[in-house]
């Protein structure tokens, strides 16, 4: 198992490092930001990525492949707040292989390169999900013998196609249920078909994602790991055996959807026992949602329905950052989206949102002084 710290991010001396016009998707500077000296096309030293860099961690994104093409402010956003980046959707297996045998790499390769362009280190996700699958996978007629061997070429093709370029890759997403069973994913029920246990897919990736990118650090990355129960136990468990097999594993991603009505988790306790077996932790896909207000016609709105949990959403961003900071192997902290006018929670969850650090103008929300606040101290 390899224990290394994942490199920092290779832009020293951020204040005041323009970026250069030329590079994939660079764009004159938007018109000053009357609300914060800080969001423009430079790096200055109040940013969240020059503070992280201060205080030794990588602060990710989630990023829109879209938007980060086609519009200024939330790339400038995105290239001057964050110093890793995570494809929201581009690196998933429908969006890479539409077709059999067909690879689309074109926007996730844009992607990379306006990271590397800006200095930004780069996190994969995902290789193996149940979600995001293509059609011509979940419709096909394949044997368990043909779906091994699919998953098996999938794994090993994108990680080789991408390998130099990728920090840490969720290798696989969401492989429990809440309970602590197995989630039956086809390829779990491909495996048991064949007479194996359904979960030894999982090692299997593990180690053809490392055969063909030796370099990057192989994540297991899930949902509700943050609280003490029955599934942070068996993920728990599950990690030990894949360690004590040989299995090369690097890292355990904490996604870290928290809900204001489900109270905060006992977060650090739970990166600090993954931690002590010697892996790194990050937090891969921060957002705190909360019930919202809506307008008389129904359209959504990012204002908290009850003052109380908006200031409770304040302060979990800090708690989940500091959190983070308080575990040495908790190197990656990323936040899954840029603003509340494009996150995921509005379509997922009715009546909720609010959950990130920019509101419906691309303008930072006070989440965004509580991160930078922490970062502050952490120096
Ligand atoms: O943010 C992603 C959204 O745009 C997609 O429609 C959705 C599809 O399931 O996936 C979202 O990202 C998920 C991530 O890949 C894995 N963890 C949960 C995230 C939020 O659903």
């Amino acid at each position: 198992m390899r224990t290394s710290r994942p490199l920092l991010a290779g832009v020293l001396a951020l204040a005041s490092v323009a970026i250069v016009p030329g590079t994939a998707f660079a764009a004159p500077a938007p018109p000053a930001d009357p609300n914060a000296s800080e969001h423009s096309a430079v790096i200055g030293e109040n940013t969240l990525r020059a503070l992280a860099e201060a205080a030794g961690i990588e602060i990710g994104v989630a990023v829109n492949a879209d938007l980060l093409e086609n519009n200024v402010k939330y790339r400038n956003i995105v290239n001057t707040q964050f110093s890793s980046v995570t494809a929201e959707n581009v690196m998933k297996w429908e969006a890479l292989n539409p077709q059999p045998g067909v690879y689309d790499w074109a926007p996730a390769e844009a992607l990379i390169a306006n990271a590397e362009a800006n200095g930004q280190v780069v996190r994969g996700h995902t290789l193996v999900w149940h979600n995001q699958l293509p059609t011509w996978l979940t419709t096909g007629d394949y044997s368990a013998e043909e779906l091994r061997a699919i998953l098996e070429n999938h794994v090993k093709t994108v990680a080789a196609h991408f390998a130099g370029d990728i920090q840490q890759w969720d290798v696989v997403n969401e492989i429990f249920n809440d309970d602590g069973t197995f989630r039956e994913t086809i390829w779990y029920l491909a495996y048991e078909e064949l007479g194996l246990p359904g979960e030894q897919y999982v090692a299997d990736v593990f180690r053809w994602a490392n055969e063909a990118d030796p370099e990057a650090l192989l994540f297991y990355n899930d949902y509700n790991l943050e609280f003490t129960g029955p599934k942070s136990n068996a993920a728990y468990a599950f990690v030990q055996e894949l360690i004590a097999a040989g299995v090369p594993i690097d890292g355990v991603g904490f996604q870290g959807h928290l809900d204001t009505q489900y109270g905060y988790p006992d977060l650090q306790n739970n990166l600090q026992r993954f931690a002590d077996l010697g892996l790194e932790v990050a937090l891969t896909e921060v957002d705190i949602r909360t019930f919202v207000t809506q307008k008389p016609n129904g359209e959504y709105t990012n204002t908290p329905a009850d003052p109380a949990e908006g200031a409770e959403q304040v302060d979990w961003w800090a708690r989940t950052l500091e959190a983070c900071l308080a575990v040495e192997a908790c190197n990656s902290y990323t936040v899954w989206g840029v603003s509340d006018a494009n996150s995921w929670i509005p379509g997922w969850f009715t009546g909720q949102g609010a959950g990130l650090l920019y509101d419906m103008h691309d303008n930072p929300k006070p989440q965004y002084e509580a991160l930078r606040e922490v970062l502050r101290e952490a120096v």
